[in-house]
């Protein structure tokens, strides 16, 4: 037998197990299911990994996963910004659904969601790190969460028994909490550990191991970033996401840094007092400060990327030197992605690929076959569906997704959707981003934006940039035609009143 046709025999009688067995008690049932490890980053881009095509990539540790897992090419979320992201891959449902519809709402923690259910299925569950939806976390054994959106030095953390403060940096502090806890769990269980990072989010505060990377490089920059916005609906040109105009000071470390420990202010003043001088003296203005910026900006965001990504190592290693890394699902994802500078942006929210599309690694040592990528169209509602059925616990009765194990068995046969749906709402506060909505084909994307009764249409094939609005074009009006009728059955499919 070829070595994926036994991984897939493998892999069937693994999940046969988990699902069919009906008859066992909950802790029972839950021995013949993996544990799990979900690494969640915060505003990751997918175009911010090696795996994903980076360059330069500070991500070997999340590429390891790729190489001995699954790569999902088409990953997307429903609604680009944290907590409504987040709320969808704890319940497998829209904002609409689960009632998180920006980040201003309160997660009702009483509905069920993939945690709660492997809970009851006999898992042992805990939660370190960004949490981010108001309410208490529910479903869990143990959690110790930042408050709101952490800080990066010295963070909050809060938990049931109140809140503390733990010395050093945001990325290493929630792993040292996620490594303790698996070292005190009981090994005869099951578990789930949702490890979920602040980094790499505003201000992109980077830890004093990676300050350094970069210093005397350019990094590239994207074709758009000097874009002018004028083939789309209004909405685009009004944002307040721009590297221009918008980074503060303090996004830019140029204003008084929150590290307090007197190495790592060190650490900061090594790594930006020099280049900080030579701005005051010489200012830039138009383009050459955008450049300035934009370099200043990725820079720290890659340098928290790769803090991140060494927690990862850490991670995979502990699993190696337990001998847990085959009996464990590992997964890394992000809340949603990010612009890098595309468009002239940072920040997410849009519809467009940058920010629509979200990393998500899936290793599983003997189901999935090492090296595989995964092209079918894989939304944020997915996730839960998947976990609950990989864990042998009860479907989630409101989850709107599809589980993604036949995908992870290789499965080219499953019946799959042929489009993933997207709307945003918050507005007018933080970035001026306008609420819109729409759906994303293999193909084509079409994005409606209510208040401006604007529309637009783009060919993903011939201009992967989204750069030609074909709403208006009249050679494009059946298409768009059938692309608006698609997108009304999907809101009702939903359950969604648009
Ligand atoms: C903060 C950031 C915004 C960011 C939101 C939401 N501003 O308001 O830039 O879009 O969080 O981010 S900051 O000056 O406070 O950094 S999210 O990931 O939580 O959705
Ligand atoms: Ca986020």
């Amino acid at each position: 037998m070829r070595p994926e046709a036994c991984n897939r025999l493998v892999a069937t009688v693994v999940l046969l197990a988990a699902s069919c067995a009906v008859t066992d008690t909950a802790p029972e049932r839950a021995r013949a299911a993996p544990n799990i490890v979900f690494i969640l980053a915060d505003d990751h881009a997918a175009h911010a990994i090696g795996a994903y095509g980076a360059k330069p990539a500070v991500t070997p540790h999340i590429d390891r996963i790729a190489a001995e897992g699954l790569r999902f090419e088409n990953a997307f979320c429903g609604n680009a910004i944290c907590a409504p992201a987040r709320a969808t891959l704890l319940t497998g449902t829209h904002s609409h659904i689960h009632g998180v519809i920006d980040n201003a709402a309160r997660f009702d923690g009483s509905q069920p969601h993939f945690a709660s259910a492997l809970r009851a299925a006999g898992y042992q569950t805990a939660l370190v790190g960004k949490w981010h939806l108001k309410s208490e976390p529910t479903g869990f054994d143990h959690w110790e969460v930042f408050p709101d959106q952490g800080q990066y030095y010295n963070p909050q953390l809060q938990s049931a028994a109140g809140t503390r403060r733990v010395e050093g940096y945001a990325s290493e502090v929630v792993t040292d909490l996620a490594l303790e806890w698996l070292e005190q769990r009981d090994s005869q269980r099951p578990f789930l550990l949702c490890l979920h990072h602040k980094a790499p989010h505003r201000s992109w505060e980077p830890g004093p191991k990676e300050l350094a990377l970069f210093a005397d490089e350019e990094l590239p920059e994207p074709a758009t970033l000097l874009d002018d916005y004028s083939t789309r609906a209004a909405g685009a040109a009004a944002q307040e996401m721009s590297v221009a105009r918008d980074l503060t000071p303090f996004d830019l470390k140029l204003a008084k840094p929150t590290p307090t420990r007197p190495e790592d202010l060190a650490a900061w003043s090594r790594a930006y007092d020099a280049e900080n001088a030579a701005l005051a003296q010489q200012p830039l203005e138009g383009d050459a400060r955008t450049r300035w910026n934009f370099q200043r900006y990725l820079k720290d965001y890659l340098r928290c990327v790769a803090g991140v990504d060494a927690s990862v190592g850490r991670v995979l290693d502990w699993l190696d030197r337990r001998g847990l890394a085959r009996d464990t699902l590992v997964i890394y994802a992000s809340d949603q992605g990010f612009f890098l500078g595309e468009h002239g942006w940072y920040d997410k929210r849009w519809i467009y690929e940058e920010s629509l599309r979200f990393p998500l690694l899936v290793r599983w040592p003997g189901v999935i076959s090492p090296g595989t990528t995964e092209e079918r169209l894989v939304s944020g509602i997915d996730l839960a569906p998947t976990l609950c059925e990989l864990g042998g616990a009860a479907a989630l009765p409101r989850a709107q997704g599809m589980s993604l194990a036949p995908l992870l068995r290789g499965d080219p046969s499953a019946t799959w959707r042929d489009a993933i749906y997207y709307r945003y709402y918050e507005y007018p506060e933080p970035h001026r981003v306008e609420p819109h909505y729409g759906l994303r084909t293999a193909t084509h994307k079409l994005v409606h934006f209510p208040r401006l009764g604007a529309t637009e249409l783009y060919d993903l094939r011939a201009d992967p940039r989204e750069l030609r609005n074909l709403a208006h074009d009249p050679r494009h009006a059946d298409l768009a035609a059938r692309l608006d009728a698609q997108l009304l059955r999907l809101a009702e499919q939903y359950g969604d009143r648009l």
